[in-house]
């Protein structure tokens, strides 16, 4: 059952460079609802069970790494159609490929240190999203 919510991270380049204020100003322009937020820190052990599913990918070792190198900001938002609408907003992992008005063409520094997260579907959106909040900070 599709739930209108998806779940999203501002990962530790764009933190760093000081864009939270510009990427959830594109997120609430483009119609999406903070049902939740938090600035928090990812321990190399948290990450690696966050991207469990790409452990035997090559650029694990190096994505864990680099997701624990500094603070993320972790967000559910809300809307019709949530997490294709996000995907969309967001654009292509590499940067290269993302288009004009995506917030990867805008923020993303490289293949890896893309800007932000955004799940890739309705079931994983619930769990990374429980992954952050508990049912006290849905609002
Ligand atoms: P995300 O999960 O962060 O929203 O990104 P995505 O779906 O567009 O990409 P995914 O395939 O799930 O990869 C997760 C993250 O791993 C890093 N990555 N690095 N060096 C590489 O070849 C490579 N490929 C992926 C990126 O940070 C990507 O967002
Ligand atoms: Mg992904």
């Amino acid at each position: 059952m599709a739930t209108n919510q998806t779940f999203t991270m501002i990962k530790p380049d764009a933190v760093q460079d000081n864009h939270i204020g510009a990427i959830t100003q594109m997120m609430e322009a483009d119609g999406f609802r903070i049902v939740s937020l938090k600035k928090t820190r990812l321990t190399p052990e948290r990450a690696g069970e966050f991207y469990a599913v790409h452990k035997e990918r090559p650029f694990y070792n190096d994505l864990v790494k680099y997701m624990s190198s500094g603070p993320i900001v972790a967000m559910i938002l809300e809307k019709e159609n949530a997490v294709a609408d996000f995907r969309k907003l967001i654009g292509a992992t590499n940067p290269a490929n993302a288009e004009e008005g995506t917030i990867r063409k805008k923020f993303a520094k490289s293949m890896e240190a893309n800007a932000v997260h955004g799940s890739d579907s309705d079931e994983n959106a619930q769990i990374e999203g429980d992954f952050f909040f508990g049912a006290g900070e849905r609002f």
